[in-house]
């Protein structure tokens, strides 16, 4: 490490001044032109990594589901999975560091306390469609260099491609973005190869951000497997009334969608695709979400199938579902008391619900928000190798690990695990969504000053801090019949998030708004209270 050469590039991209940058739920986000500092600071940390673990590392400039004027930066380990835990406060650090020196210092005590040793670290950068995505991954690679290390650039990609990448990379394995299609493809062909059902044209709602041009390439990868037309591809803006984020929570119909024909199957993608909800049109004109707890209960439903007809001598794989307090009630009662199969429950965001999905010899995870994927364990992946040269089930398992992303939630690979499942099953969204009800249900955002006032234990369901504030919780959730209700700060938004849930909309909204107006009081809410 050249020290002069650091102090001189670290002085370059000087903090601005009273920004205090924190490691949230996927990484940093802010408002773009503060960020130079922070994603250059990133580039330093993923070199560091990199070196650690003598792996490549990636990094995204994307401030995926929020506004164009937002960016952020997710942080790729070498497994292709979210930077590990331990390293976010190091992350932290050097964000928030206050200017050259004291960050040097930092750089060096991390050196020597992770006992990094000195060489060359390679980190793998992409970016999705926001404008300032070109100088702030200027600033990354600047990063990488200014540790000796080597950035790739590997420009306009999902953020799950590049984990994607990460992964085959450091597996020895081809990691290009034509390869990524090529797997995933094979996967979904193997799957639906026999399948008698008519093929529906499913119409896609892509945020007018990346996954519009990665899906097009997918679907031509595909040539007529899959018909897809596509809505929202560039020509409005970033998530601005449409996307994943903006249905699941506005349960509204995302802009250039607002014809759509009762029944016609729909899907939205969010700004950097890896996140998906399914809707459709109900004869009455309202929209009928199929989230990401519906995602997890049909690949459930698909793995089942193959399972059934798998034999082998040792025990059957373990399969679970990975869920967060905001997955309805309905369908975790759905999954534990119809599918049987066991469940836990992380704080929000991949980086939890990942390390618990780890724990099955299937682990299925994701949040309502429609983020997740379905994990193999490399034991079973192993046995499914030798039983696949005599068994088609084994081939089918197969064919589905290679179709879904193993390293993050991917919403092109979930559109292919959703099509394939319902293709297999002769479905259409109504027998999906007839599997159980939704309870009513309201999310709301209270603007506070300080979010980190509000803390929480359990998962997220208790509010720890500020002082008060879950008692008031409790007695609203009395008074809402099959009431339940909780609260925690955004780690991707300024906002404090609300949830509720109850027997009807009336209550959930009723229960959603005096839950908001608690927080609104206890943790000095801006503005008029809700
Ligand atoms: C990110 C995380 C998700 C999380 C979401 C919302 O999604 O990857 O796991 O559910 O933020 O987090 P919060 O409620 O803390 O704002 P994305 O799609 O925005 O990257």
């Amino acid at each position: 490490m050249d020290l002069a050469q650091l102090m001189e590039a670290c002085n370059q991209y000087a903090k601005p001044a009273g920004f205090r940058p924190a490691y949230g739920t996927a990484g940093f986000r802010a408002e773009a032109s503060l960020l130079h500092s922070t994603v250059f600071r990133c580039g330093l940390l993923m070199a560091a990594r990199a070196l650690k673990t003598g792996a490549a590392t990636g990094l995204v400039v994307t401030a995926s589901h929020n506004p164009v004027t937002d960016n952020g930066v997710k942080l790729v380990e070498p497994t292709g999975y979210m930077l590990d835990q331990s390293w976010e406060a190091w992350a932290d650090k050097l964000a928030d560091a206050e200017d050259a020196e004291a960050l040097c210092a930092i750089i060096r005590d991390l050196y020597q306390k992770e006992d990094i040793p000195y060489g060359s670290g390679v980190v793998m950068l992409a970016h999705d469609t926001r404008p300032s995505a070109e100088e702030l991954i200027k600033a990354a690679g600047s990063g990488v260099k200014a540790l000796g290390g080597l950035p790739i650039v590997c420009g306009l990609l999902t953020t799950p491609q590049l984990h994607w990448m990460v992964r085959h990379c450091n597996n020895s394995l081809k990691h290009t973005e034509s390869c990524y299609y090529e797997e995933i493809a094979t996967g979904f062909s193997h799957l639906v190869h026999s399948c008698k059902a008519k093929r529906q044209v499913l119409t896609v709602d892509c945020a007018n951000g990346v996954g519009a041009e990665k899906l097009k390439a997918l679907a031509e990868r595909l040539s007529g497997k899959l018909d897809v037309t596509l809505r929202s591809t560039g020509e409005g803006g970033l998530n601005d009334g449409c996307g994943a984020d903006y249905v699941q929570k506005e349960r509204r119909f995302p802009a250039g969608m607002e014809d759509c024909q009762n029944g016609a199957r729909c899907a939205s993608l969010d700004g950097d695709a890896d996140r998906l909800v399914y809707f459709q049109r109900l004869p009455g004109g309202q929209l009928q979400l199929l989230d990401g707890d519906r995602i997890a209960v049909l690949a459930a439903l698909l793995i089942r199938d193959i399972l059934d007809r798998l034999s082998h001598d040792a025990a059957s794989p373990s399969v679970g579902i990975v869920q967060t307090a905001y997955a309805n009630g309905a369908s975790s009662q759905y999954i534990r008391e119809q599918l049987r199969l066991e469940t836990a429950v992380t704080a929000t965001g991949v980086k939890h619900l990942h390390a618990a999905a780890e724990r099955f010899d299937i682990g299925i995870y994701f949040e309502a928000n429609g983020h997740g994927t379905v994990l193999f364990r490399p034991a079973l992946i192993e046995r499914l190798h030798k039983l696949g040269d005599s068994q088609e089930a084994a081939k089918d398992l197969l064919a589905l690990l290679g179709m879904v992303n193993q390293a993050v939630g991917d919403a092109l690979s979930g559109i292919l695990l959703v099509e394939a499942a319902l293709r297999r099953r002769q479905w259409g969204l109504n027998d999906w969504a007839q599997l159980y009800t939704d309870l009513p249900s309201r999310q709301l955002k209270v603007k506070v000053k300080d979010r980190s006032v509000v803390t929480t234990a359990d998962a997220e369901t208790r509010a720890v801090t500020p002082e008060g504030l879950q008692s008031r919780i409790n007695e609203s959730v009395r008074g809402a019949p099959s009431g339940r209700a909780f609260v925690r700060p955004s780690g991707t938004e300024d906002v404090v998030r609300v949830y509720a849930e109850a027997q009807t909309q009336q209550a959930a909204d009723k229960l959603a708004q005096q839950v908001a107006r608690h927080v609104h009081e206890l943790a000095a809410g801006i503005g008029a209270a809700p």
